[in-house]
């Protein structure tokens, strides 16, 4: 096993590469977190907006892929969140990660419970008020993620955060390969998370039409919506994001906006409504080319990162013998 990229982190999670894939809502089911956790990574179970039942479910099928240690990502703005809260305790998932909002209020029940918190942040001063509470990390995301963002970018964030906080930092948005696990460790992070490179992974269950959208899509195929509600999240362009624009433009009701947006991801993500459906996607999409398992996705990056490490040494012991 690859012992370079074993950072503390992977010693404190009990996993054996830093790489998280994203709690993503509707996508992160139990099958693609399964395979994710049984390669070594963390697999995250999205709770998203679903009740707690429907996290049950997959929490029950994680279990029969892997024994590994995994998550489950709760969504702050769920109208569940409760009764997820209760769930998660109850079934004494390993690691929580939180998207959409702050945490502080839980983190007592999560502890005692003896699951592991990693908070995602968006902002410095978000991640202080974290690394404040009993936490094990914090998953720092740029703004070049898909779904929910926040307004700082991923190479401009992660080092400020890292010389703020104590706690190691999970660097996400704008990675999917090796080269971006070395910048992120450059940057001095002990880990990363991807969440659009994981949708094309072959266990994930989302429809075969998402996964297409993202393979077709390039560099500049996003765009953030939502800005006005208070909820920017980015989107592959489509007809559904255009009408958000025209709402948006005519000076919408934020309320009218939201509303729209309601059922959207579901529809693209299960139904493959990738044209009216809400296909959320980071700026990394471009780089993606192909559907793989989720193993080899992993297995590849870490690859890729040591060979150019590797060849860098090379490189500098050539130059330094003057050759
Ligand atoms: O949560 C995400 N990504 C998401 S959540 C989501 S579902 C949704 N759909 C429509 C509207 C809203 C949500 C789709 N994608 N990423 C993690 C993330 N968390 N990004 C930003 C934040 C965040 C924002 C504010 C974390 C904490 C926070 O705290 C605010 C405060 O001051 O407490």
């Amino acid at each position: 096993m690859e012992s370079l990229f074993r950072t503390e982190l992977c010693q404190n999670l009990g996993i054996d590469y830093p790489v998280f894939q994203g709690g993503m809502a509707w996508v992160a089911t139990g099958e693609l977190a399964g395979a994710v956790s049984a390669a070594g990574g963390l697999g995250i179970i999205g709770a998203g907006n679903a009740s707690a039942g429907v996290v049950a479910e997959e929490i029950d099928k994680i279990k029969t892929i892997t024994d590994k240690p995994f998550g489950v990502n709760v969504m702050l703005l769920s109208p569940f969140v409760e009764e997820i809260v209760d769930l998660v305790t109850r079934e004494e998932v390993p690691v929580i990660t939180t998207g959409a909002g702050n945490p502080g209020k839980y983190i007592s029940r999560f502890k005692e419970a003896g699951c592991q918190v990693v908070p995602v942040v968006s902002s410095v001063a978000l991640a202080r008020r974290m690394a404040r509470l009993d936490i094990s990390g914090v998953i720092a995301e740029g703004g070049e993620a898909g779904g929910h963002v926040g307004r700082l970018n991923t190479m401009a964030m992660i080092p400020q955060i890292v010389d703020a906080v104590d706690v190691p930092v999970i660097a996400a948005g704008g990675i999917a390969d090796g080269r971006g696990l070395l910048a992120a460790i450059t940057l001095g992070a002990q880990g990363v998370q991807l969440g659009t490179r994981f949708v094309c992974c072959e266990e994930c269950t989302a429809s075969q039409e998402y996964k297409e959208a993202i393979i077709k899509a390039k560099d500049r195929s996003t765009v953030v919506t939502g800005r006005s509600t208070g909820h920017p999240v980015r989107v592959l362009k489509n007809i559904f994001t255009r009408e958000l624009e025209k709402m948006e433009a005519r000076g919408c009701d934020p309320e009218e906006i939201e509303e729209f947006g309601e059922d959207k991801l579901r529809q693209a993500v299960c139904e493959g409504k990738v044209n009216e459906g809400s296909v959320m996607a980071g700026q990394i999409a471009g780089l993606i080319e192909e559907v793989l398992p989720a193993g080899e996705i992993i297995e590849n990056m870490i690859r890729e990162a040591r060979q150019i490490l590797e060849s860098q040494c090379q490189q500098q012991g050539a130059e330094r013998d003057g050759k």
